[in-house]
């Protein structure tokens, strides 16, 4: 799958940079630099970055296209991307040349970074795992494409308003994107509803076709995915929704115009907005309809590349991956299977070698809450002929179990069916579909792992043992140490080198410096400084004074009841209890910072959210605690403001209710910054 040989690099070009940022401020805005705003400054600078990223990308989908790697397909609801133009920057080797560019025009990096809005098309841990595996696949060499949605609004920006939570709209593509290229070239047309019909050709074959539907266009947008220091750019490729035919007025004499606005809508409401869960299902007929929708794309455009270079459609699976981030993208498995027999003429067993072959399933949570389970109705209106197609598998499926059970002593076969059918009690079971028609099943920690094959998933691995595997999670070191906290990274490097960059194992080498008196010193004057950073962010935005000589004790992540953010504030207002009772009690003073987001529809966590900001009026107003503790809840905790954090943290508070967090990243990103874990 990786690629052989690197592409030529092209290296960044100082003055050219220079004399484009100029340029692009003049064409774009008929603006000088000193007349332009900070965001107009922001876009002149990201394209002039986008045209250096320009060359490398067209190399490298030269070169891959020479070389014939095995191509992953990442597929997912969900990539939680951050700001582009810093983490480009770092990867492209060129963030300090940059800087001093930008100082020579009189400009300061950090504040045009800070004019990027983040790109949040994701909730959590699932997404942000999204967009730090294409941070490493492009830092690999390897072939890989990320397949989403381009939401026009993201994760819901979050204010608080008298200790409350209350969303507000993300439109995050306001002022454009400088990043992205449409592609206009690449658009599929996405059938939903009506009905099958079926008919026998002249050589005596059933052909199925979807008629009496509904249909949107499918557009790509492409974002650069730079890898560090190879030269390579990989592709996220986004989805965009249009009406199949713009809105006629002429539809109107012919009688359509029902029908034309009616598609119009469906285009506008697909890809409106990332709904806002984090491990719970919301069962929504939109949701399927987005997932249909770019996977439908997704599918069509990786056969359609397949075949532009390939003549044996047998040999799909030699040359292409499709790994599923979560059950979210499982209809990826009829879709393959539709388009191989109903448009390349399969059969249904050809067509099933292939996708067995193909697909693959990483598990993110044992809840189940959060486990997708369409209603049948609901499902087989809006997507008949994948609906057939989960039907046949299921009943192949069922006689499998038969097959396999009905003469094994012990074992009650209609017990197995009930528990393993794809589709039971009116429901389709999207895990189970993933499951039998994949090669692989992932769990993303081996204790969360374990736990699949011993207990939640257990008839699945007496079943199909091969199948079951671990790929523990990861983070990208590049944004969570290099980008987010340069002095640590700079004082890393002085002490052993720099290969960590794209080896992080090598940090180990650290160790010997760990009794070093002088290097301990030199580590906690960094986080000192770090802390000073994130004391000047919470005084900007909380308007309370933290000392940064305090130990900062920090749980950021999503709002849910089992990562028991509840537990963590209810100790806060023990210790505070304690102190009012014995204030000369020896206490070293502690800042505790909670950052997360609550789903907009989840009442508990939203009253946790309340609960977090009015223990932090009495306590950061109380004189008897006099800075003892403080309390401070971050707003909008996101990508970008994850950097500063996570720099700055002492402890690292990882509480979830034990098994229930089936790996957790944040942990990752502390301890990348040296933090101490509590749990
Ligand atoms: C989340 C888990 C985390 C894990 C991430 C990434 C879902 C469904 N699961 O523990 O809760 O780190 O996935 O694997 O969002």
């Amino acid at each position: 799958m990786k690629s052989t040989t690197t592409t030529r690099k092209v290296n960044f070009d100082k003055e050219l940079f220079k004399r484009s940022v100029l340029y692009n401020v003049m064409t774009l805005y008929r603006k000088t630099l000193e007349e332009a705003t900070p965001q107009q400054v922001f876009q002149a600078v990201s394209y002039a970055i986008k045209d250096q990223i320009i060359m490398n990308w067209m190399d490298t989908q030269k070169a891959y296209e020479e070389q014939d790697p095995k191509t992953v397909y990442y597929m997912s609801m969900e990539f939680l991307m951050g700001r582009a133009l810093g983490n480009s920057l770092i990867n492209m080797q060129a963030y300090k040349p940059v800087k001093d560019a930008c100082r020579e025009l009189g400009l300061d990096l950090n504040v045009i970074e800070d004019q990027e809005p983040d790109a949040a098309l994701g909730n959590g841990g699932l997404g942000r795992l999204a967009a730090c595996f294409l941070d490493s696949l492009a830092t690999l060499g390897y072939s890989a494409y990320g397949c989403g949605i381009r939401y026009r609004y993201g994760m819901f920006k979050q204010k608080i308003e008298d200790g409350y939570q209350v969303e507000v709209p993300d439109n995050w593509l306001a002022d454009g994107n400088p990043f992205e290229l449409r592609r206009p070239e690449y658009a599929k047309e996405v059938k939903f509803g009506g009905y099958v019909s079926v008919r026998t050709d002249a050589n005596g074959r059933s052909v199925f076709t979807q008629e009496g539907y509904q249909s949107v266009r499918a557009i790509p947008y492409d974002l650069p995915i730079v890898g560090y220091g190879n030269g390579i750019v990989n592709t996220l490729r986004i989805w965009d929704a249009e009406p199949v035919e713009c809105f006629q007025l002429d539809a109107f004499d012919k009688g359509d115009y029902q029908r034309s606005v009616e598609q119009e809508n469906l285009a506008r409401n697909i890809v409106e907005v990332l709904y806002p869960n984090d491990n719970h299902y919301a069962g929504k007929e939109l949701r399927l309809k987005q997932q249909y929708f770019f996977i439908s794309a997704s599918v069509q455009e990786a056969v359609d590349k397949y075949m532009r270079k390939h003549d044996d459609i047998k040999k799909f699976p030699e040359k292409v991956t499709f790994q599923l981030n979560d059950t979210h993208p499982t209809v990826a498995i009829a879709e393959l299977m539709r388009v191989l027999m109903d448009d390349y003429y399969l059969t249904w067993d050809e067509a099933w070698s292939i996708t067995t072959r193909t697909c693959a399933y990483t598990n993110h949570t044992i809840m189940s809450e959060a486990l997708e389970k369409w209603p049948i109705d609901l499902f087989s209106r809006l997507l008949p002929r994948i609906y057939q197609i989960v039907e046949e598998i299921n009943r192949r499926f069922i006689l499998e179990i038969q097959d396999k059970y009905s003469n094994v002593p012990g074992v009650d076969v209609n017990e197995k069916i009930r528990k393993m059918a794809i589709i039971y009690d009116g429901q389709v079971k999207m895990a189970h579909l993933a499951i039998v028609s994949g090669y692989s099943v992932n769990g993303v920690a081996q204790l969360h792992t374990e736990i699949l094959k011993k207990q939640e998933l257990r008839d699945f691995y007496e079943m199909y043992p091969e199948k079951f595997n671990n790929k523990t999670n990861g983070i990208t070191q590049r944004r969570f140490l290099l980008h987010g906290n340069p002095l640590l990274a700079d004082w890393v490097t002085d002490h052993v080198g720099n290969e960590w960059i794209t080896d992080l194992p090598q940090i180990s080498r650290l160790k010997i410096y760990a009794e070093d008196k002088k290097a301990q010193q030199e580590f906690l004057n960094i986080k000192y400084q770090n802390k000073v950073r994130l004391a000047k962010y919470i005084l900007e935005h909380n308007d309370v004074e933290v000392d940064p000589r305090s130990i900062f004790d920090v749980q950021v992540k999503r709002l849910h009841e089992y990562k028991r953010q509840l537990m963590n504030i209810l100790h806060i207002m023990y210790l505070y209890n304690d102190l009012k009772e014995h204030p000369d009690r020896d206490f070293y003073p502690r800042t505790f910072i909670f950052g997360a987001k609550a789903a907009a529809g989840y009442r508990n966590a939203k009253l946790t959210i309340k609960l977090i900001n009015s223990v932090a009026d009495v306590i950061n107003n109380d004189p008897d605690i006099a800075g003892k503790i403080k309390v401070i809840f971050i707003e909008n905790y996101n990508v970008s403001s994850a950097e500063i954090i996570f720099a700055a943290a002492d402890v690292s508070e990882q509480i979830s209710t034990a098994s229930k967090e089936a790996s957790g990243t944040s942990n990752m990103k502390f301890m990348l910054n040296g933090a101490l874990t509590s749990q």
